[in-house]
Order: structure tokens, then C-alpha cells, then sequence
């Protein structure tokens, strides 16, 4: 990578991850793009446009007169926001999706792809899901990774292009708050623990789902890209996952650092139903063997971290 396009900058995992490429690439070298205006370092930190990913010809344009040669695409509709508005998810998830593809393609870039444990569903093993398996989903969000999943592939096969990808488990991180996904009580209850000493659960416990802390993310994506291709047996979609637990094992990490801090549950059912059709845990032997996958954070470590810069966040505002 040595010119890279982002889209979604203004996401959870993008407001993090183009101050991290523009740190390794260079600031000039990295073009965020977004909808709506970015404040804060996205826009600040270097060259930033306004893009909406479902116009071809604008797309095509700013890859062009950027001289990009990678495009990492992040913008998207989480899970259970998707829910809300089938159409439109599809239309920014696949429409979109399909648009900035076809543009990265005409400009000669290798393109990114964030799919999702989501990609699953209900029929798939949950328990070490393999990389290869069942995939019906029966959520909008899980039909459009799938569709891009195979369409990424497909590209690779029929253009020879460099597509490569990622199903992403729930992330977490202190920079940008997670909009409409399943896996953000992950995220909510450190911030409520912080706040407030206490939290209420939309998760039911015993409900396992694959996380992983924002910086092995951000790790895995360049990882991923600077890969030997030779090496790259899958290309696309590759399960990864710093560790899985369920609610009342956050929560007891948690009170490892804070012994008063309590929870409670209000389960919401659109949620707990999309949570309980997705693995409990993945196997991510090939992202381990065909490019080095190695998350360095585990569900005690994520606490200490998290906790420490929300406070820190917190204590800042005075
Ligand atoms: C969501 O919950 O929608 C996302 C995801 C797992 O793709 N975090």
C-alpha cells in the first residue's frame, strides 16, 4: 500500500485506523473520505473528501486524481440498525459496496472488505466455526457480507484484482462509539461502568460472540494487505477474533478492577435473536498461517486499557 483511499472514516473502526495508516503510509499518503464533515484528526490530520460510496463516477474520480492504489472500504450499516431499514442497508452495504469495487477496479487499486461474523447464521456450527462452512445468515447486514464476500472473490478471479478481507468480530474501543451493532454492549458496559458503576445488559448471559480489542484490528488490516499474495490461500474473508466471552465474563473482568461495579439485564429481543444466529467462537487457524494473525490483547488486558482511557477521557472533561 502507498496511496490508500478510506471510506467510512467517520466509523468506529475508520476514525481509528486513518490516523494509523497516515502514521506508517504518511499523512499526505492516506485520503479520508466520508458522507458528512469529519471534525477532530480525521479531517485535520490530512488530505480528507466528501464521498457518498454510491456515486461511481465521483468514486472514480477521487481515485484517480488521488493516484490511489488501495482502497480500504469501511463505510457501512451495522447489524441491528440494518434491521430498521432493510433497503437501505442493502442499498449502502451492497449497492455501495459494489460501486466502490467496480472504481477500484478501474483504477488499478486493491481493495479491503470488512466482512463480519455476521457473514454466518444460524445454521452454521457455532462452536470453533471454521473458516470454509455453512454461511445463511438471516439478517440484511449477513446477506450483504455474503454478497460482497463472494463478489470480492469473484473479482479476484475474473480481473485478477487484489481484493483480501476480514470477518470482523465485535470490536472494541474508546475513540468512537460503535452505531447500531449487535456486539456494542461489549463497548457500552465501559463506559456505564466508568459513569455510572453499573450497567444494563440488552445481551442475555450466556450469549457468546467473537470480539476483539480496536488495536489488533487495526494490526490485522495491515497485516492483511502488506501479505505475500503468494501466501494467501483464502484472500477474502478470513475469521479472526481476539477472544470470546458472554455477558457476565466482561462484567467479571470488570469488577477484577472495579469489585463494586454491578449489572442487570433488559434483553432486547431484535438483538439477542441476531446474537444468538451468530458462532460463538471462530477458528482463525488461516488467517494465523497464511499471513500472521497474533492478537496480543485478551478480555482481562482490553478491561485494564479500557477502563483506564475512559477515565482518562473522563477526568478531561472536567
Ligand atoms: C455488529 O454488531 O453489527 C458489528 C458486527 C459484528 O459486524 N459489530
Amino acid at each position: 500500500m502507498k496511496r490508500i483511499l478510506v471510506t467510512g472514516s467517520s466509523g468506529q473502526i475508520g476514525i481509528e485506523l486513518t490516523p494509523y495508516l497516515r502514521e506508517i503510509y504518511g499523512a499526505e499518503n492516506v485520503l479520508a473520505s466520508a458522507r458528512r464533515p469529519v471534525p477532530g484528526p480525521v479531517s485535520e490530520g490530512g488530505p480528507f473528501e466528501l464521498l457518498d460510496v454510491r456515486d461511481g463516477k465521483a468514486f472514480s474520480e477521487t481515485l484517480s486524481k488521488f493516484k490511489a492504489d488501495t482502497v480500504i472500504h469501511l463505510a457501512g450499516v451495522l447489524s441491528a440498525k440494518g434491521e430498521s431499514d432493510p433497503l437501505n442497508s442493502w442499498d449502502i452495504n451492497v449497492c455501495g459496496s459494489c460501486t466502490a469495487l467496480e472504481a477500484a477496479r478501474e483504477n488499478g487499486c486493491a481493495f479491503f472488505f470488512p466482512s463480519s461474523i455476521a457473514a454466518f447464521g444460524p445454521s452454521t456450527p457455532a462452536k470453533n466455526t471454521p473458516q470454509d462452512t455453512i454461511q445463511r445468515p438471516t439478517i440484511i447486514y449477513g446477506v450483504a457480507k455474503v454478497t460482497m464476500e463472494l463478489l470480492c472473490d469473484y473479482y479476484h478471479k475474473k480481473f485478477g484484482m487484489d481484493t483480501r478481507g476480514l470477518r470482523f468480530p465485535g470490536l472494541i474501543s474508546y475513540e468512537a462509539l460503535p452505531g447500531g451493532g449487535t456486539t456494542d454492549y461489549a463497548v457500552h458496559i465501559y463506559y456505564d461502568a466508568v459513569k455510572k458503576g453499573s450497567y444494563t445488559c440488552f445481551i442475555a448471559p450466556g450469549t457468546y460472540m467473537d470480539m476483539m480489542y480496536m488495536p489488533d484490528a487495526l494490526d490485522a488490516v495491515v497485516k492483511l494487505m502488506e501479505a505475500d499474495p503468494a501466501r494467501l490461500v483464502h484472500r477474502n474473508a478470513f475469521n479472526i477474533s481476539g477472544m470470546s466471552f458472554e455477558p457476565e465474563e466482561i462484567a467479571a473482568s470488570i469488577r477484577k478492577v472495579m469489585p463494586g461495579f454491578t449489572m442487570d439485564y433488559d434483553v432486547d429481543p431484535l438483538r439477542q435473536g441476531i446474537a444468538e444466529s451468530w458462532p460463538d467462537s471462530l477458528d482463525c487457524t488461516a488467517a494465523r498461517e497464511e499471513w500472521g494473525f497474533d492478537p496480543q490483547y485478551d478480555l482481562d488486558a482490553m478491561t485494564e486499557d479500557m477502563l483506564a482511557r475512559i477515565s482518562e477521557q473522563e477526568a478531561s472533561k472536567g
